[in-house]
């Protein structure tokens, strides 16, 4: 499926003004947008619960589409999250599931991957990515390598090389980078795409920086929230969604976009209660975010979907709905779940079962149904100095294993692993099969030493 097109052309390519289109342009092919959030919780929406912070566009958002109680990153953390977003595979199954990328890192998402992008734009459509990358560093693998057209933001992590880069050139090195900006700027670059690529169908990824540490906000929106400057900061993000789906409507294009906003791992530094833990950790609050899908007349105005979903679905759903396929010569983890968007009657989760792998890239806990198993311990030290209330009240005082009933008990705090001997042999004996047999199948990342 992978064209590889020498970087000369695809750079002259990404140039071309984004015309040449209205014959392009497919009956019935939806824009896309999704909006990826960095380290925002299932807590940190107003939609979503939260008390501290207000963000009346998603919320909106949420009432004119559905929103998920039970959907999942791919990860804890951010590298991992993103490689399954574009693949549409476990980040085990694409080598990337062994903590976030370094500043330096040679490695990435290996370009022989079949991503979103790359199915997108091979129907014609426009496509960009702005905002941070975190899948690579190198041309090889940086968003033009991967199907985009056009990229603006950064490449790096977002403490360490946090250069600011235009395609594959660098145009401000981090330490000129006025991160207040930011959000600003992303949003800016991100409405400018859209007005440019009216005419095409189009694919945006706009995964923001923030609210991931360290914590900035411009002028406008600090001291506006009850949460301080992280909150200052995802009301910002707010702001931004407000003014993509202002221009979606003044462009006339509401009824022809679905437009996606979720986070790519759990919170950071504070509560996401009723989740326990939080960013880096196999408890909930670690992976469950906020998923909120909107495209009016198509998707069923102020839904809440229960059912099980995941990042990993993204590409096998968008994709058909573009007139593409989900590729077959590979296995993808993900399921098409535009049954559920729809509001189809009686539709249901695909998903067996689900599998938490956590930042050191090891299978730590595994949800089937209500069920929930955890192997392993799962780390509390890693998202930030988290507060008392974000860790378990009632630790077990057993070793794992650890089952939990998340109908009943979604804050993990009662553990029934002694009651149900039977259920927690079951469970462990799918997770190491699952795992062992990920295992065999992986492929490797670009210019890794690939780590089981
Ligand atoms: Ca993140």
């Amino acid at each position: 499926m992978k064209v590889w097109i020498p970087l000369a052309l695809s750079l002259f390519a990404a140039l071309q003004p984004l015309v040449s289109t209205a014959e392009s342009k497919k009956a019935g092919s939806p824009n896309v947008v999704f909006i990826l959030a960095d380290d925002l919780g299932y807590a940190d929406l107003s939609c979503y619960g939260s008390k501290e912070i207000t963000t009346p566009h998603l919320d909106k958002m949420a009432a004119e589409g559905m929103k998920f109680t039970d959907f999942y990153a791919a990860a804890c953390v951010c590298t991992p999250t993103r490689a399954a977003f574009l693949t549409g595979s476990y980040p085990k199954r694409v080598g990337l599931h062994n903590g976030v990328l370094s500043p330096k890192t040679k490695s990435g998402l290996n370009p022989s991957e079949v991503t979103l992008a790359e199915l997108l734009k091979a129907q014609g459509y426009a496509t960009a990515c702005i905002g941070k990358w975190h899948l690579g560093l190198e041309e090889a693998v940086l968003p033009l390598a991967h199907g985009f057209d056009y990229y603006f933001g950064m490449p790096g992590p977002n403490h360490g090389a946090s250069d600011l880069y235009r395609n594959n050139k660098l145009i401000t090195e981090k330490k000129n980078v006025d991160r207040d900006q930011l959000t600003r700027r992303y949003t800016e670059e991100a409405v400018a795409f859209i007005r440019q690529s009216k005419d095409k169908p189009f694919f945006l990824y706009l995964p923001h920086s923030a609210p991931h540490f360290p914590l900035y906000a411009s002028k406008t929106f600090r001291g506006t929230s009850k949460q301080g400057l992280r909150g200052d900061m995802i009301q910002e993000i707010d702001w931004s969604c407000g003014e993509i789906l202002m221009t979606i409507k003044q462009l006339g294009l509401d009824d022809n976009t679905l437009v996606i906003f979720t986070s790519d791992n759990g919170q950071a530094g504070v509560a996401a209660q009723p989740l326990h833990g939080g960013k880096g950790s196999s408890w909930e609050a670690g992976f469950r975010v906020p998923f909120v899908a909107r495209w009016p007349k198509r998707i069923p105005a102020g839904a809440v979907s229960e059912q099980f979903a995941t990042i990993m679905d993204v590409l096998s759903t968008v994709a058909p709905l573009a007139g593409a396929q989900a590729p077959t010569d590979r296995k993808i983890d993900g399921k098409n779940i535009w049954p559920l968007l729809s509001g189809k009657p009686a539709a249901r989760s695909e998903y067996d079962a689900f599998f938490y792998y956590v930042r050191d890239g090891q299978l730590s806990a595994v949800r089937q149904g209500k069920w929930k198993l955890h192997l392993r311990v799962p780390s509390e030290r890693w998202a930030g100095k988290l507060p008392k209330e974000a860790l378990l009240a009632t630790k077990p005082k057993t070793a794992p294993p650890w089952l939990y009933n998340l109908n009943e008990d979604v804050g993990e705090t009662k553990n029934v692993a002694e009651e149900n001997p039977d259920l927690v042999a079951s469970l462990a004996k799918l997770a190491i099969e699952f795992d062992r047999k990920l295992g065999e199948e992986m492929r490797p990342a670009y210019g890794a030493n690939v780590r089981k």
